[in-house]
């Protein structure tokens, strides 16, 4: 059963880890240049950073991509035997950083540390002629890690030891992607609550919502989920762990290729999401398909909405509801080779939950991809 478990805006009370919003994602992939193209060409990112032998690295180097709120590093090694390529090798391109905006970056830590957290980096400062940046980390999920990067006193174009990345013939329009919505951890059988109370007790989240097996089981596969939220709503991070279920579940298949527990998937918002989607559809993005049959019970489900149902139809837009409003959504393929992380595009019109009406249909949907991998068994 879904079941809220905290009023719509109780959780103000002493919030000890404030936190402004998200402030980069960073994948490591295997090549960073030809990924930082991708996610111009096909997503409509521009070209903002970068590092590496010419600004005098000598291990790595990153593409740092923007498009308007949402920043994405794309890291890869430059030589064999880092942490970096240790990482590509295990799990394949993936998330590696979710980095959280702060005002305080050692405060942030100290708070995190003290309450149980595992350190990934102390708290370290990083000037050049623009100002200076305070970063620390720490670990989270499988070897998934949060910085918190602490930029008040910072006014350069991305963090220093980065130049501007100029591309002055090659820059793809925006295709509308506003901000990061929700951002999914899979971790392992019954290691969600152990992920949850880590939210509720070293960063202060709040559990929000919760998804059980009933709500999201299929014929065959199986998952629970729960939503941890911080004081202030901007960050949203549902955890999935895999359920018994007749075939092998999503999240399980996840763990399976990711060889670990990972980001499932970035949700980032958009306000006009049929444009968004006919845009990205162009440029060759893939998206998960439900049966057209969805689409002749959408209107008696969701009731009146100000879209017309044919462009959702065409795209393939899932549209649901709840007490607050609905929302409009649609789930990419996985873009890297292994079934492993996807993108969400959503818009919110009022709805704050994550489309719990769309599973049953979604998640057949994936698992007729599944089907098509050979891995639902
Ligand atoms: O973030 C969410 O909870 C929704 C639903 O494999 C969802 O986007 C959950 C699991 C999944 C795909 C979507
Ligand atoms: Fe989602």
């Amino acid at each position: 059963m879904e079941t809220e478990t905290l009023p719509k805006s109780s959780n103000k009370a002493q919030d000890f880890m404030p936190i402004n919003g998200t402030d980069y994602i960073e994948l490591y992939v295997g090549n960073s240049k030809q990924a930082a193209h991708f996610y111009k060409t096909a997503f409509g990112f521009q070209s903002l950073a970068y590092s590496g032998l010419e600004t005098g690295l000598k291990d790595r180097e990153s593409y740092v991509v923007v498009q308007d709120k949402i920043r994405l590093v794309l890291t890869s090694p430059l030589k064999s035997g880092t942490e970096i390529g240790k990482h590509i090798d295990k799990h394949g391109d993936g998330v590696k950083v979710v980095a959280l905006w702060v005002d305080d970056a050692t405060y942030a830590y100290n708070a995190a540390i003290e309450r149980g957290a595992k350190s990934y980096m102390e708290p370290k400062e990083e000037k050049d002629s623009t100002g200076k940046v305070v970063r620390s980390g720490i670990y989270t999920y499988g070897e998934t890690v949060h910085i918190f990067v602490e930029r008040k006193a910072y006014d350069g174009i991305f963090l220093p030891g980065f130049k501007k990345w100029e591309t002055p013939e090659f820059n793809p329009s925006p295709t509308g992607l506003k901000f990061v919505d929700h951002m999914v951890g899979n971790v392992g059988w019954n290691k969600m609550n152990h992920w949850v109370n880590f939210y509720e007790d070293v960063l202060g989240f709040k559990n929000i919502l919760s998804f059980d097996d009933k709500d999201i089981s299929t014929e065959y596969t199986a998952l629970m989920s729960k939503v941890m939220s911080n004081g202030n709503g901007r960050i949203k991070f549902p955890i999935n762990e895999p359920a018994e279920g007749k075939k092998k579940s999503q999240v399980e298949e996840y763990l399976d290729f990711y060889e670990g527990e990972g980001v499932q998937h970035i949700a980032v918002a958009t306000d006009d999401i049929i444009k968004t989607v006919r845009d990205l559809r162009s440029r060759g993005v893939e998206f998960l398909r439900v049966p057209d049959t969805y689409y002749e019970v959408v209107g008696e489900r969701v009731g009146e909405i100000d879209e017309d149902i044919a462009p959702l139809k065409e795209l393939g837009i899932l549209v649901d509801r709840d007490d607050e409003g609905y929302l409009l959504q649609i789930f990419t393929r996985p873009v890297e080779p292994r079934p492993t992380m996807f993108f969400e595009i959503i818009q919110r019109k009022g709805a704050q939950s994550f489309g719990k009406g769309n599973f049953k249909a979604l998640f057949e949907a994936i698992e007729r991809e599944q089907e098509l991998r050979g891995t639902l068994h």
